[in-house]
C-alpha cells in the first residue's frame, strides 16, 4: 500500500516527445510560408503586368487619337491646300506625290525629326542657330519659373505638370517629348475605280445608273482577268462579266427580279424577269440572299454570287461603297488609271484598248509624267517627254489624245471623261496606330467631308496582337509567366484565362 502511495506522490513524469519534432514543425512552417510567398509573388507579377499593360494601352490609345485628330485636320484643309499644290505640280516641279495627305507625313518619328532638326540637317539645311536660340529661350524660361517657385508663387497647370517638386525643366525638343509613337495611314475612296454609292437610288437617272455599270465593266474588262470569268468555280458555275456586274446591282437594288447585265443604257437595271436569287441557289449555303439594300460594309461584297476570293483580291480594292462619283486622278493607282482610259475612250471597241502592250505603255507613261511633274515648264520633261501634260484631269485627257509615249492618237470622249475624272477627294479612311512598349492601338475612321460637316460612316478601335507573342493580351501576359504563348482572345475577358493559368501554375507547386 505504502509503495502505491509513494508512487502516487511521485510527480507524474511526462513521456519525453520523440526527438526531431521541432525540426519537422519548422520545415512544415517553411513550406507553408514558401507556398504563400510564391502565391503572393505570382499574384503580384500578374497584377504588375496587367497594370503595365493597361497603362501602355491607354497611352497607345491616346497617341492613336492624337494621330487621328491630326489626320482629320489635314483632310479638312486639303481642299484649300490642294489647289496651290496642284498649281505647283502644273508648273512642272517634281513632287513625290500629288495629294496633301500623301505629302504631309503623319508619323510621329518624322514629326519628331522635324522639331529636333535632324530632318532639316539631312537635307543640308543648317538649323543649329535656331536650335541654339530655342535652347537659350528654354533655359531663360526655366530660370524664370524656378525663381517664381523659390518665391513660392503658384504655377499654372501646364507648368505644374512638368514640375517635379524641386525643379522645373521644359521638355527638350519641343513636339515629340513623349514616350511611344503614332502613325496614320490616310487613303481616299475617290482613288478607286468606281463608287457604288447611290447606284441603287430610285431617284438616280438611268444615265447615272448605266455609267456606274460601265465603270465596273471598265474595271473587269482587261483580258488578264479572263480566267475569273471563263473558268467554272468549285460548284461548276461560270459567272460572266455582265452577270457579275448584274449580281452586284441585284444585291443592292430594291426589287427581287434579275437584272440583265447586257442591257443597253435605256433598260439597264430594269427588271428583266426571272429571280435574282437563282445564282445563290447554286451553292450549298443557300441561306445567302441579296440584301436589297445598300452595303453595310465593304466585306459584304464577298457574299455576292460569283464573287470569289480571287475576284475580291483582283477588284475589291478598286470598288468603293462610300466615295464620290468622280475618280481623283491625283491619287488613282495603276489599275484605276487603266480603267479610266477605257471609260474615256470614245469607242469602247477601239482596237487599241485590246492591246495590252499599248495599255501598259500608256499607264506607265502617265505615272512617269506624274512623278516628273510633267508640264511645259519642266525643262527635262520638254526634252524627254513631250507628251507629258499637267497632272490634272485636263492634262490626262490631253495625254490620252496625244497617245502618250506611243504617239498613236487616241479618240477621247471628253464629256464622258470629264464626268468621271476629278481632282479632289471627300471620303477618307483614316487608320491611326499608337504604340507604347509592346502595346498597339489602332483606330479606324471612315468619313466623308460634306462642306464643313463630317459624316462618319465607320469607327472602330482595334487592339492588334502585340508583336513577338503568340497572340493577344493573354499571349503577352502568360508569355512572361509560363514561357509560352497563350490564346488569341483579344478583349479584356482574356484576363480570366490568365487567372486560370495561374491556378494551374500553383497546383504544380
Ligand atoms: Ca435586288
Amino acid at each position: 500500500m505504502n509503495r502505491y502511495l509513494a508512487e502516487l506522490k511521485q510527480p507524474i513524469r511526462r513521456k519525453s516527445p520523440p526527438r526531431g519534432v521541432a525540426l519537422l514543425m519548422v520545415m512544415i512552417g517553411l513550406v507553408v510560408i514558401s507556398v504563400l510567398i510564391t502565391d503572393l509573388s505570382v499574384n503580384e507579377t500578374v497584377r504588375y503586368k496587367m497594370a503595365i499593360y493597361h497603362r501602355d494601352s491607354l497611352k497607345a490609345e491616346m497617341l492613336a487619337r492624337s494621330g487621328l485628330e491630326a489626320a482629320r485636320l489635314i483632310t479638312a484643309t486639303q481642299a484649300k491646300l490642294q489647289k496651290p499644290l496642284t498649281k505647283v505640280a502644273k508648273l512642272g516641279f517634281p513632287l513625290p506625290d500629288f495629294t496633301v495627305w500623301k505629302l504631309i507625313p503623319l508619323d510621329s518619328s518624322i514629326l519628331k525629326g522635324l522639331t529636333d532638326g535632324s530632318i532639316q540637317s539631312m537635307f543640308g539645311l543648317d538649323v543649329s542657330e535656331s536650335l541654339q536660340t530655342r535652347g537659350e529661350k528654354n533655359s531663360e524660361r526655366n530660370t524664370a519659373i524656378n525663381e517664381q517657385v523659390e518665391r513660392s508663387e503658384s504655377l499654372d497647370d501646364t507648368v505644374a505638370s512638368h514640375f517635379d517638386g524641386n525643379h522645373f525643366e521644359i521638355p527638350e525638343g519641343g513636339f515629340g517629348a513623349f514616350e511611344g509613337s503614332f502613325h496614320v495611314d490616310i487613303s481616299d475612296e475617290e482613288r478607286k475605280s468606281v463608287s457604288l454609292r447611290n447606284w441603287q437610288s430610285p431617284t438616280g437617272s438611268q444615265a447615272q445608273r448605266y455609267a456606274i455599270a460601265q465603270r465596273l465593266f471598265a474595271l473587269v474588262e482587261p483580258e488578264r482577268y479572263d480566267f475569273l470569268f471563263d473558268e467554272p468555280d468549285a460548284y461548276g458555275n461560270r459567272v460572266s462579266r455582265s452577270d457579275f456586274i448584274a449580281n452586284i446591282f441585284d444585291w443592292i437594288d430594291q426589287n427581287t427580279s434579275a437584272t440583265n447585265g447586257d442591257d443597253q443604257e435605256n433598260d439597264w437595271g430594269r427588271s428583266s424577269g426571272g429571280s435574282e436569287d437563282a445564282p445563290y441557289r447554286a451553292y450549298d449555303n443557300d441561306d445567302v440572299q441579296p440584301r436589297n439594300d445598300f452595303f453595310v460594309s465593304p466585306q459584304e461584297l464577298r457574299m455576292i454570287a460569283g464573287m470569289s476570293d480571287a475576284h475580291m483580291k483582283a477588284f475589291a480594292d478598286s470598288i468603293s461603297i462610300y466615295g464620290d462619283t468622280k475618280v481623283n486622278i491625283l491619287s488613282a493607282d495603276q489599275q484605276v488609271v487603266e480603267s479610266l482610259i477605257r471609260v474615256c475612250a470614245s469607242d469602247n471597241r477601239d482596237p487599241l484598248l485590246a492591246d495590252p502592250l499599248w495599255m501598259e505603255t500608256m499607264v506607265q507613261g502617265w505615272f512617269m509624267c506624274r512623278s516628273s511633274g510633267g508640264g511645259a515648264f519642266n525643262p527635262d520633261a520638254a526634252v524627254d517627254t513631250p507628251f507629258c501634260q499637267t497632272p490634272d484631269a485636263a492634262g490626262f485627257m490631253k495625254y490620252l489624245e496625244i497617245g502618250g509615249p506611243t504617239q498613236t492618237p487616241f479618240a477621247v470622249d471628253k464629256g464622258k471623261c470629264g464626268d468621271n475624272i476629278g481632282e479632289s477627294s471627300r471620303t477618307f479612311t483614316l487608320r491611326s496606330t499608337g504604340q507604347t512598349g509592346d502595346v498597339k492601338r489602332t483606330l479606324t475612321l471612315v468619313m466623308r467631308l460634306a462642306g464643313r460637316e463630317e459624316e462618319r460612316y465607320y469607327f472602330s478601335s482595334v487592339l492588334p496582337i502585340p508583336a513577338g507573342t503568340g497572340g493577344g493580351v493573354t499571349g503577352m501576359l502568360t508569355g512572361g509567366l509560363s514561357g509560352e504563348a497563350g490564346g488569341d482572345i483579344q478583349d479584356d475577358d482574356s484576363f480570366d484565362s490568365v487567372e486560370l493559368e495561374r491556378d494551374e501554375k500553383e497546383s504544380e507547386l
